[in-house]
């Protein structure tokens, strides 16, 4: 009696955190799934394989149709089955694993056998980083260059694909660099030393020191405040937000609820913040409609310019190589987020499958930053003036991930008038070449980008972050359109103009019709509900306002642009496919272009008025300048998803402005 009465209460305990803390189904791993994941692994027969490791372990997203009905009968269904998928290396095999949470049953394990690799760990990197340093030929070369070995460390890049076409061995390239007394690594190069690293044999296989410029000389490039020196720059005075009356945002459990807004957010270590269900509530129709069902970064494909031995291959894929979520960094209140934001914790598992938090991953705050959401002055009535002003106020989401030497900001920033401005700022440490030069008089040769110190280049490259944006505008049948603005001549003389243009509106019907390159023919590019209209009859959309934008200049045949043909076009649309979320491929680590965004959007799908995706790669083309160096001033580009005919008229007309915040006469400096 007793005992079966003391085992119902430990039945019950244990099944009360499921009970209370139901999981929406979009929420990312927790730690104790995260171990689940990895004793279900363990447990099976991959357990004894050899050297098994995780590359990869997330949340296998619910099928979109399931997930959606499962919404629309909230609490007549059970959710839909919890799942993760894995991506793990055994004996030397890649396995794609879904395992189910709630039964811990495997439901496939199946071996790719295609080309590329997952995602590199930290703990592979950092094996990798070390092994110079036991490697007799490494250590004389150091010593050659006058290096203290006590005062290098090394980095891992990948190598990319240069055409060779049998199975190439997975490995890494291993680059050093000088630490000076600055730490101010990436611009103190060894250059010249490359060292590769086979990850399954965890050796050095190959090795050459080629070329011996010397190593930028440190003085100068240390960015610490501590350790600046006078004369110092202007100093202003302190500025912060106040919010006097507390947040207006709420967070429970992953979503997100803000003024109008209301959507889910989940860390994936692959892409970093995943925005889902973002609706925005109508007020006159009184309910919440639908905008976003997916948006994450895709891939950021970083091609330097430099074609000689020691640099052609740096072509990076930051987030299918790298982990774009994998490398973010705890955000610092007060410097990378503003006074009044709150932070959220982000877990993906280490190569161990353990669990692994990166604290503070995510910021979310209100931003109010002076500008102006509407405003107008009424000057034109005799004897009286109209004021109104509604100052903007926003909500913020940002990650930080510091990919090796650059440092990207990313925002989703959610405005009342129904815009989503994705933002990104560039900033960090450039890669730079040592160069024997310490004067352009010097340079008779390429150098393939700016000399911005003594023996210092900065080399030529690119940015390009692809968007994946899964719109539901006002439900998942979607159009794409293009409102292209064209010139009208006036012939018959019935105006004194001869010229004046018009919108001509064409519907996508293929993928192949929704490609855009942009440039100078200008275009409003439309995800409409072609189903909905307003009461005066236009289709209900959200335009994509393209912000920052490039095309890439590599030839079609070369390697790195193979792998990135989709960076051709800055606009992509196809239709939703569970299974095309990177466009870099799902291994992108030595792909070769045969699984990309441009491959699944050659087949040329048909796109109207069904649930369709729209992809945009924001560009920049990556001069270095001076000022650059040592540390690059933030450079931003943002693009928005904007409400075209989706509300009846302006939707923050009815808002009412905050009240505002009056400081008491302060006297601190
Ligand atoms: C589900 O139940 C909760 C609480 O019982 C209620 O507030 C909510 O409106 C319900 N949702 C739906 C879609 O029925
Ligand atoms: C396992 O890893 C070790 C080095 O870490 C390596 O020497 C060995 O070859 C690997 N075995 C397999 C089957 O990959
Ligand atoms: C979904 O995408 C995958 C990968 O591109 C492809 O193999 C599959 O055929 C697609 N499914 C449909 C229904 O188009
Ligand atoms: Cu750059």
């Amino acid at each position: 009696m007793a005992s079966i009465l003391f085992h119902t209460l430990i039945i019950l305990l244990l099944s009360l955190p499921i009970t209370l803390t139901q999981h929406h189904p979009l929420d990312p791993l927790t730690p104790s799934e995260f171990n689940k994941v990895r004793t279900i692994i363990k447990g099976s027969t991959l357990g004894s394989a050899k050297n098994l490791t995780f590359q990869y372990v997330g949340l296998d997203d619910p099928d979109k149709p399931t997930l959606l009905s499962w919404l629309a009968n909230h609490n007549n269904t059970n959710p839909p089955p919890r799942r993760a998928f894995v991506i793990a290396r055994a004996s030397r095999q890649t396995h794609e694993i879904v395992v189910d949470l709630s039964d811990g049953s495997i439901i496939s394990d199946h071996i790719y056998t295609g080309f590329g690799y997952p995602l590199q760990t930290f703990e592979e990197q950092i094996a990798a980083n070390a092994l110079p340093f036991k490697y007799t030929p490494f250590v004389e070369s150091v010593k050659k260059r006058g290096v203290d070995i006590d005062e290098v460390v090394c980095e891992s890049y990948s190598v990319g694909w240069f055409g060779y076409e049998g199975k190439q061995r997975r490995v890494t390239k291993v680059l050093c660099f000088y630490r000076g007394g600055t730490d101010n690594i990436y611009v103190l190069p060894l250059e010249g030393i490359t060292l590769v690293v086979d990850y399954d044999e965890m050796k050095i296989v190959e090795y050459s020191d080629r070329l011996r410029p010397p190593v930028p000389n440190p003085a100068g490039t240390d960015y610490r405040a501590s350790k600046q020196k006078p004369p110092f720059g202007p100093k202003t005075k302190p500025v912060t937000v106040v919010q006097p009356n507390g947040r207006s945002f709420k967070i429970n459990g992953h979503m997100i609820r803000w003024a109008n807004w209301d959507f889910h957010l989940a860390f994936d270590v692959r892409a970093g913040p995943v925005i889902s269900l973002a609706s925005i509530y109508d007020s006159d129709k009184g309910q919440h409609r639908r905008v976003l069902y997916r948006g994450h970064v895709s891939e950021l494909f970083v091609p330097y310019m430099d074609p000689t031995e020691e640099w052609y291959y740096k072509t990076f894929f930051d987030a299918g190589e790298y982990g774009f979520g994998l490398s973010a960094v705890s955000l610092e209140p007060f410097t990378d987020c503003p006074a009044n934001a709150v932070f959220m914790d982000g877990y993906y598992a280490g190569q161990d499958g353990e669990p692994v938090k990166t604290s503070n991953v995510f910021c979310v705050f209100e931003r109010s930053a002076g500008e102006v959401a509407w405003r107008h002055t009424e000057l034109g009535i005799p004897n009286k003036v109209i004021r109104e002003v509604r100052p903007e106020v926003s909500l913020v989401v940002r990650m930080v991930s510091t990919v090796g030497n650059y440092d990207y900001v990313v925002d989703w920033e959610f405005k009342q008038s129904g815009s989503i401005k994705v933002g990104v700022g560039l900033t960090g440490i450039l890669e730079v070449k040592g160069v024997p030069f310490t004067h352009t008089d010097q340079i008779t040769e390429n150098v393939y980008g700016t000399l911005l110190a003594e023996n210092t280049v900065g080399v030529h490259h690119d940015h390009f972050l692809t968007y994946y944006l899964d719109l539901d505008v006002d439900g998942d049948h979607n159009s794409f359109v293009k409102a292209k603005l064209q010139t009208e001549r006036v012939t018959d003389g019935s105006s004194p103009r001869k010229s004046y243009w018009r919108v001509v509106k064409d519907t996508a019907k293929t993928e192949a019709e929704a490609r855009v390159q942009l440039g100078l023919d200008p275009a409003d590019l439309l995800v409409v509900n072609p189903n909905k209209k307003t009461h005066v009859g236009n289709t209900v959309g959200y335009r994509l306002l393209a912000g920052s934008f490039a095309r890439s200049l590599l030839s079609d045949d070369d390697y790195p642009q193979i792998r990135a043909a989709y960076t051709k076009y800055q606009v992509l649309v196809t239709p939703y496919n569970r299974s095309e979320k990177w466009a870099g491929g799902t291994y992108t680590d030595q792909s070769r272009g045969d699984d990309n965004l441009a491959i699944w959007n050659r087949r040329n799908r048909a796109i109207e008025n069904t649930d369709i995706v729209l992809w945009y790669t924001m560009g920049f083309h990556h001069v270095p300048y001076q000022e650059d160096f040592p540390v690059m001033p933030t450079l931003s580009g943002a693009f928005e998803l904007r409400p075209s005919n989706f509300f009846e008229r302006n939707p923050i007309l009815k808002t009412k402005p905050p009240k505002s915040v009056h400081f008491p006469n302060c006297t601190r400096t």
